[in-house]
């Protein structure tokens, strides 16, 4: 067994991790203890990246050959990678000729690495002549990168992971540390545990896990970031907390600034916000007088169509009060997406160029032609995702080249992206999976190596570029992405009558060199860096110009920015409403975002089901009094809907939620939930409903908000089918499922289990399926057949299908009551035996048998701890509430792995001792 080096392939901390393999399969993974984001750490989703690397699994879920379909109504056939890119260089050869350079365009991905977007960027900019390529990037971090830019002059975070050891103030805004960004999450934990005094901020609309531990927890109405931040800038002037030197010596624009904040008064903040104002001046005390404060943001930020304000107000503050260029302090924006920070680095979007360029700049636009050795760059700014999308759907751009991204499941207003991917005349996914929403709309499917099998270099949020290393042979037929995109160019290079090629490469390291030498004299510089440089002394941060021996931790310590005349800007930011307010019609305003243990459309994390044991099946959540006042129980269905679309989901009581606002995982695509729907199309999910109103600068969408109207569905027909599967089938059996998903006014679909998979179907409807359709399901679960126990009440449309396998139940399937369903699913996961129970197991009672206790929901994913196990040995702790964690963690082991589930089992502890108390 050798390890080998990468990074975790999920998150923007970017931490190291090993993998153990034989050359062939993924034997196993740890955290790299040398690596300077995680030292030896991973989180739930990090830990468990091997398991998602079987080759049982791979075989099910991957994408392995090129596959070209002949016209749309045909299904794709098999293909060889030389006729299949000759095909594609061919069409874009004759579309471009014919309607010009603008009618192709690309959709890409911050999970490719640096040198899969740089080759993308140059064939689309440099060889085409096109700059209609973006990335999901644009759904991401578009919003920090132009706060970055309008008031620090550069996209560059200017803090680093140490900051949070160093930090008196942690001001956590709009992002879900705990969830999201786990390891810093620990690192922010033991920042506490060594430094008491450290004071931890949170404002979230959402009293999130990373609320819930934090000193003070601005529960502020959605989308009003702004108007805190402006609020809290006011208190600093008033009370004398901000650094006239500083600001005289270092910045310009504040004097506007001034003007504005004079009108956001604490009581004007406070009820904009929806927040105390003795806890707004509380913020804005330890924001101003500590000796350093750091912000944490994200997506609360950012998924907004006032993002780019929402940073530039949240840095504004930290001008004026000179928390910047010092140990400890800073605005920090988490990236999301693993190398989102490349992808922004090779200036792979819209409207960016090659280190840190600008598009709309012409000498930018000469130095990179130089740089490729073309004419020109062209200078007609690119179409950005919601705009591209819209630019297919109207016919203007023909061929859409997708990459490393799941447009079908994670862009908004899913209605216009598959009216759109319907309507190119040439729909190309570059895939790893075959198993996406995206994928039935290809009419070529390039198959791509993934994490384990790709090299290359990514960068992490706080600028550090880490090599990855492959540790396995490429599977079947995929390429790396880079490769596909080279191999391609080269092509259409010869059908374009270039003569000699630009595209040269044959490892990534010559890409990576090219790209290094676009960072010359650039804010980051990196030409004192080498493959080399990095496989032997480990990662490391930009800027690191040649003659340099270190990278530089934090920026702008000297108080010179990469502005014009070497001063910040603060930018006068005036507070903005969402875009979608609610009314009367639309009272509820949707939140959408992360699961502790899933990762966005869930290619990846969806083939490891322990990972569901967290949050198990789609739902909604609602705080209790609205589901009160709507006469909602747990459980029940409602149909979520808004002009755009609806789709239903199983409601969950809540106490992370404020009256009026509603939360959905952004994960549940149409792949884990969906529905016959209206007209022509069925539920697609989540994002059939999130809206497509963008930031005017950043032109990043405002996912986050969407005012929709909920109503319970009446579907008195249920219908649910569990049972274990072989785990070599497990996810084909769902992919197989997902059209009958279509069939029901409601389904769901999702995996479950541990050492052995299951599968769980669920359906409603109004009225009794066709038996025809009930026994097509439940025989795919293997639910067919002599040995079958059955309980038909044709009558009351009850049925009870049950399969035994040596003594223990192996598979149960239910149609209209199906009231049996916890205590039927508690004995097939732990397959007790049911002899005993006799005649009850087919009896239509809806009582468990007696002495049945339910397990709960699942806290601890690593070593799997269910909350009846933690509730009930919390009866037996006393002492402070870090005693009894670690009474807990000693008695049950809960937390002592990976630690992404100690912020859960603290709130356990303390709901408990408030019970007691
Ligand atoms: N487990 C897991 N981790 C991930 C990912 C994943 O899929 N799964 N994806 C990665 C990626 S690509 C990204 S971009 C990051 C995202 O990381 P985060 O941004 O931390 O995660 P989200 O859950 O999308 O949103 C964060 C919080 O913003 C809050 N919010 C909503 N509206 C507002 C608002 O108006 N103001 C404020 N202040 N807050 C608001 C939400 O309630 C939510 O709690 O996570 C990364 N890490
Ligand atoms: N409602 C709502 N929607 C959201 C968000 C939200 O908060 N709310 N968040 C948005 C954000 S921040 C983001 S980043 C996006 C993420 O949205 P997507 O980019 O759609 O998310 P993924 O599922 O990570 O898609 C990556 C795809 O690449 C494939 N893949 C993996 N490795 C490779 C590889 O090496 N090469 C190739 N070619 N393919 C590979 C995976 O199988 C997967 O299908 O979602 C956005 N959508
Ligand atoms: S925090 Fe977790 S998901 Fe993020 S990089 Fe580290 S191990 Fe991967
Ligand atoms: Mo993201």
């Amino acid at each position: 067994m050798t390890e080998t080096k990468a990074t975790c392939c999920y998150c923007g901390v970017g931490c190291g991790v090993l993998i153990q393999s034989d050359g062939q399969q993924v034997l196993g993974v740890r955290g790299d203890p040398d690596h300077p984001a995680n030292f030896g750490r991973l989180c739930s989703k990090g830990s468990t990246l091997h398991l998602s690397a079987q080759p049982g699994i791979q075989k099910q879920v991957r994408a392995l050959t090129p596959e070209l379909r002949s016209a749309r109504d045909q299904p794709r056939l098999r293909s060889d990678w030389d006729s299949t890119l000759q095909t594609m260089a061919q069409r874009f050869a004759d579309t471009i000729r014919k309607h010009g350079p603008d009618s192709v365009g690309f959709y890409i991905s911050g999970q490719l690495l640096t040198e899969d977007y740089y080759v993308f960027n140059k064939l689309a900019k440099g060889l085409i002549g096109t700059n209609n390529i973006d990335s999901n990037s644009r759904l991401c971090m578009s919003s920090a990168v132009a706060g970055y830019k309008q008031t620090l002059g550069a996209d560059a975070p200017p803090a680093c992971y140490e900051d949070l050891d160093l930090a008196e103030v942690i001001f956590i805004v709009g992002s879900n540390t705990a969830y999201a960004h786990p390891i810093l999450y620990r690192r922010i934990e033991e920042a506490r545990k060594n430094n008491p005094q450290l004071k931890v901020i949170v404002a979230d609309p959402r009293r999130t896990d990373t609320a819930r531990e934090a000193d003070l927890f601005l529960p502020i109405l959605p989308g009003t970031d702004v108007a805190l931040f402006n609020g809290m800038l006011h208190l600093c002037l008033w009370e004398d907390l901000i650094d006239t030197a500083y600001i005289a010596e270092h910045t310009e624009g504040f004097a506007e600034l001034k003007q504005t904040v004079r009108d956001y008064t604490p009581a004007f903040v406070a009820q904009t916000c929806g927040i105390k104002e003795e806890d707004l001046i509380q913020a804005a005390r330890w924001f101003g007088h500590s000796k350093a404060t750091l912000s944490l943001y994200c997506q609360g930020l950012n998924q907004s169509s006032s993002g780019t304000a929402k940073n530039a107000a949240l840095i504004n503050l930290h001008l004026a009060t000179h928390q910047i260029g010092k140990p400890g302090a800073g605005p920090f924006s988490l990236t999301g997406q693993p190398n989102a920070m490349g992808g922004r680095e090779v200036g792979g979007m819209a409207n960016l160029l090659s280190g840190h360029r600008d598009l709309a700049n012409a000498e930018h636009r000469a130095e990179v032609a130089a740089l490729w050795g073309v004419d020109d760059v062209p200078a007609t700014p690119g179409k950005t995702a919601v705009e591209l999308f819209e630019a297919v759907r109207l016919g203007q751009i023909k061929i859409l080249w997708i990459v490393c991204t799941n447009p079908a499941q994670s862009m908004p207003e899913q209605n216009l992206i598959r009216a759109a991917l319907k309507q190119a005349e040439l729909v190309i996914v570059q895939e790893a999976y075959s198993s996406t929403a995206t994928v039935p709309y290809a009419d070529i499917l390039l198959p791509a190596t993934t994490w384990a099998e790709k090299s290359g270099t990514v960068t992490n949020s706080e600028r550090r570029i880490s090599r990855v290393n492959a540790a396995i042979d490429k599977p079947g037929e995929t390429r790396h992405d880079w490769e596909i995109a080279t191999a391609f160019a080269q092509k259409l290079e010869v059908l374009m009558g270039k003569t000699a090629s630009i595209f040269p490469y044959e490892t990534p390291e010559q890409v990576w060199n090219e790209h290094r030498e676009s960072t010359r004299g650039r804010d980051l510089d990196i030409t004192g860096l080498s493959y080399q440089l990095l496989d032997t002394q480990g990662p490391q941060q930009w800027p690191y110009p040649s003659g340099a021996t270190a990278g530089k931790q934090r920026l702008y310590e000297d108080g010179i920015f990469p502005t014009a005349n070497g001063r910040a800007r603060f930018v006068n930011t005036v507070y903005q409403p969402v875009a979608e307010k609610t009314d009367p019609r639309h009272p509820f305003s949707l939140n959408t975002g992360r699961l502790r243990d899933q990762w966005h459309g869930m290619s990846r994390t969806g083939t490891v089901a322990q990972l569901f044991s967290h949050a198990s099946e789609p739902s909604i959540n609602m705080a209790k009094q609205d589901m009160e006042r709507r006469f909602l129980k747990n459980g029940d269905l409602v149909h979520v809907t808004n002009k755009r679309g609806s789709q239903i989901f199983a409601v969950s009581e809540s106490d992370e939620m404020r009256a009026g606002q509603v939360f959905v995982a952004m994960h549940w695509g149409e792949e884990y939930v969906s529905g016959r729907g209206h007209g022509d199309n069925f539920s697609m999910g989540i994002n059939a409903l999130t809206s497509p109103a963008i930031d005017p600068s950043s032109r990043q969408p405002e996912l986050k908000h969407a005012a929709v109207k909920i109503l319970k569905a009446e579907l008195p027909w249920r219908f649910l089918v569990f049972g274990w599967v072989d785990s070599a089938q497990a996810f084909s059996l769902q992919q197989a499922l997902r059209p009958f998903m279509r069939e029901f006014a409601f389904a769901s679909c999702v995996p479950f289990g541990r050492d052995k998979v299951g599968v769980l179907f669920r359906a409603a409807d109004d009225y009794a399926a066709a038996p025809e359709l009930v026994q097509k399901i439940e025989a795919l679960f293997g639910i067919y057949g002599a040995q079958v126990l059955r309980y038909d009440d044709a009558r009351r449309g009850n049925a009870r299908h049950i399969l035994v396998k040596d003594g223990a139940l192996a598979a149960v399937a239910l149609a209209g009551d199906i009231s049996a369903e916890s205590w039927l699913k508690a004995y097939l996961l732990d397959q007790e035996p049911v002899a005993k129970l006799g005649r009850m197991l087919l009896m239509p009672s809806t009582s468990a048998p007696q002495g049945f206790k339910a397990r709960g929901k699942v806290v601890c994913s690593c070593l799997n701890v269910a909350d009846t196990e933690i509730n009930s040995a919390l009866d037996s702790l006393d002492g402070s509430p870090v005693d009894i964690l670690a009474g807990l963690q000693s008695r049950l082991k809960c937390g002592t792995n990976c630690g992404s589930c100690v912020p859960e089992i603290k709130k356990m502890i303390l709901v408990r001792n408030k019970i007691a108390a």
